[in-house]
């Protein structure tokens, strides 16, 4: 009886190892730019699809980032999420931590850029101003979409987080999150 349940245990272990390595590869499942460095990117309720991508240093990638969803979206990119009075509202190391490079089409699409020129006299930036402590976003709403260019940086290696922290970061709780990968 007692070895019959260690069989089991050991069973379970394995099951549940598979799914780990399931959940973590990201690997051979991510998805990489096409030829012409294009990776498009649905955004819906509660997900991004694909939500695993892999880059290279070097590489110029274009987002085609489409809000195919019913709710108001955004993509975010970075690592330890942080959060604000119990719920995850953004990130603390942003994947963009300079403007160098960075194209975002339509401009308006785009929030928080790290390096903007804020206008204190001009009231509809203060509100970005908010913003601006969560990190770089792009927020869609149902129906639009937008395109950000950049080229990858030795800085960006290693394994980085897409998510949208919409609706008190109800989304992100929800699965709205994915893998980035940038290899050396
Ligand atoms: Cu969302």
């Amino acid at each position: 009886m007692l070895k019959r349940e260690t069989e089991w245990r050991i069973g379970l272990i394995a099951v549940a190892v598979a799914l780990v390595a399931t959940a973590c590869g990201g690997g051979d499942s991510a998805v990489t730019p096409d030829e012409d460095g294009v990776i498009i990117i649905e955004m819906s309720e509660f997900a991004f699809s694909p939500g695993d991508i892999k880059v290279k240093v070097g590489d110029t990638v274009t987002i085609k980032l489409n809000n195919v969803g019913d709710k108001e979206h955004e993509w975010m990119i970075g690592r330890e999420v942080e959060s604000e009075e119990g719920f995850p509202n953004g990130f603390h190391v942003n994947f963009f931590d300079d403007m160098m490079g960075l194209e975002v089409m339509p401009m308006n699409a785009a929030m928080g850029m790290p390096d903007m020129e804020m206008d204190g006299d001009d009231s509809t930036m203060e509100g970005m101003d908010d913003d601006m402590g969560h990190g770089f976003m792009v927020m869609r709403m149902p129906g639009e979409a937008a395109t950000i260019t950049f080229t990858v940086t030795e800085d960006q290696i290693g394994e980085w987080e897409m998510a949208c922290f919409e609706e008190d970061g109800a989304h992100y709780d929800d699965g709205m999150r994915g893998t980035f990968i940038v290899e050396g």
